[in-house]
C-alpha cells in the first residue's frame, strides 16, 4: 500500500491540541484497551508518528482513536496517541475527544450527558454539558491516583540538586515543587524548563523504577510537573507539564492535575470533596475535585475528577504516503 488516508477532526482543550482520528484507524487485537495499546505500539506506531510528528504534527501534538467498548455496559473505548507514544490515560485528550465525538455524532451515549469510557489505564466516567449543539464542558472521573514516592533527589543542570515527589494520575509524574534551588515556573522560560526536563527525566528513570501495581505495562516516569505561582489569585496552583521530547502542555494537564491532587491528599493538603483549580503555563484552567478516597494495593489513593472545555476547529484528511520521504514524520 503506497498511501493511506486518515480523516481527523482537530480541536484544542484549553489550548492543547487533540487530533481525533475518526476514519482510517487500524483494527486492533486485545481483550481491553491496555492489550490493544500494546498491539498498536508493536504494529501500527507509524500511524502515530506520521500523524503526530512534523511535518503533519508538531511537538505538542496529541490525539486519539475510538474503538467499540469491550464491556457492553460502556459507551466507547479510546486509544491515546501523541508525540511520546500511546499514553495509558490523557485528561486533556479525553476532554477534547469527548467534545469532538459528541459534536460530530461519533458516539451515541446510552444516557445522554453521561459516557463510560474505557482507557488503557482503566474505566473513566464522564459527564458533559451541552448548549446549542456545542459541548460546553466535560468532567471526567479518572482512574485511582496516588503518591508513589516522596522526597527523592535528582541533580539538574544549572539549578543543582532538586527534591521531587512521584505521583500517578494515569501516567507517572515527577513533581518539582518550589524549593531552595527552584523558586517556581514564573522565573523561567518554557525552553529552559524543557531542556532541564529532558535531562532530569533520563536521570530519574535511570535511578528509580515506577511500575503500576495492577498493570506492569504502565511504567516509567514519563512526565515532569514543574510548579509555581498562579496568575489568578483565585486558582489553587499552577504548573508547567513536560511531555514527549519538547512539549509543555498548554492545558493544565488532566493526569498531571490528578497526580498533583493525589500528592496534596497524601500530604494532608486536600481532603475528600475539596476543589483544586489548576492553571496551565498559558493561564487556562481545569477544575479538579477529590471525589473519593480508595485503597489501591498498598496505596491510599483518590478518585480525582477533572473538568474543562475544548473547541473543535477543523477537519483534516491526512495522507501518509510511502513516496513521501517524511511519511512517518521526524523530530528535530
Ligand atoms: O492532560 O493528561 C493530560 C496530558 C498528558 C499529556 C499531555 N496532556
Amino acid at each position: 500500500m503506497d498511501s493511506k488516508s486518515f480523516f481527523c477532526v482537530d480541536a484544542h482543550t484549553c489550548g492543547n491540541p487533540v487530533r481525533l482520528v475518526a476514519g482510517g484507524g487500524p483494527i486492533l487485537k486485545g481483550e481491553n484497551m491496555s492489550e490493544k495499546r500494546q498491539h498498536f505500539l508493536r504494529e501500527y506506531d507509524w500511524i502515530r508518528t506520521g500523524l503526530m510528528f512534523e511535518p503533519r504534527g508538531h511537538d505538542m501534538m496529541s490525539g486519539s482513536i475510538l474503538y467499540p467498548p469491550h464491556d457492553p455496559e460502556n459507551d466507547i473505548a479510546v486509544l491515546f496517541i501523541e508525540t511520546s507514544g500511546c499514553l495509558p490515560m490523557c485528561g486533556h485528550g479525553t476532554i477534547g475527544t469527548i467534545t469532538i465525538a459528541i459534536e460530530e455524532g461519533l458516539i451515541q451515549p446510552k444516557i445522554p450527558g453521561v459516557i463510560r469510557m474505557e482507557a488503557p489505564a482503566g474505566l473513566v466516567l464522564i459527564d458533559y454539558q451541552e448548549k446549542d449543539n456545542r459541548v460546553t464542558s466535560v468532567k471526567l472521573r479518572n482512574v485511582p491516583a496516588y503518591l508513589a514516592a516522596e522526597n527523592l533527589q535528582v541533580e539538574c543542570p544549572d539549578l543543582g540538586m532538586l527534591t521531587f515527589d512521584v505521583a500517578y494520575g494515569g501516567n507517572f509524574y515527577a513533581i518539582v515543587d518550589p524549593q531552595e534551588n527552584f523558586k517556581g515556573i514564573q522565573d523561567f522560560t518554557a525552553s529552559q524548563l524543557i531542556s532541564w526536563s529532558q535531562v532530569i527525566r533520563k536521570r530519574i528513570n535511570a535511578q528509580y523504577n515506577f511500575v503500576h501495581p495492577q498493570d506492569a505495562t504502565i511504567n516509567g516516569c514519563s512526565h515532569i510537573l514543574w510548579a509555581g505561582d498562579t496568575i489568578d489569585p483565585s486558582s489553587t496552583a499552577r504548573n508547567a507539564v513536560f511531555y514527549g521530547d519538547k512539549a509543555i502542555d498548554r492545558s493544565p494537564c488532566g493526569t498531571g492535575t490528578s497526580a498533583r491532587m493525589a500528592q496534596w491528599y497524601a500530604k494532608g493538603k486536600l481532603k475528600k470533596g475539596d476543589l483544586f483549580i489548576h492553571e496551565s503555563i498559558i493561564g487556562s484552567k481545569f477544575t479538579g475535585k477529590v471525589e473519593d478516597v480508595v485503597k489501591m494495593d498498598k496505596y491510599d489513593a483518590i478518585i480525582p475528577s477533572i473538568e474543562g472545555w475544548a473547541k473543535v476547529y477543523g477537519y483534516n484528511t491526512i495522507k501518509i504516503d510511502n513516496n513521501d520521504p517524511y511519511a512517518y514524520g521526524f523530530q528535530v
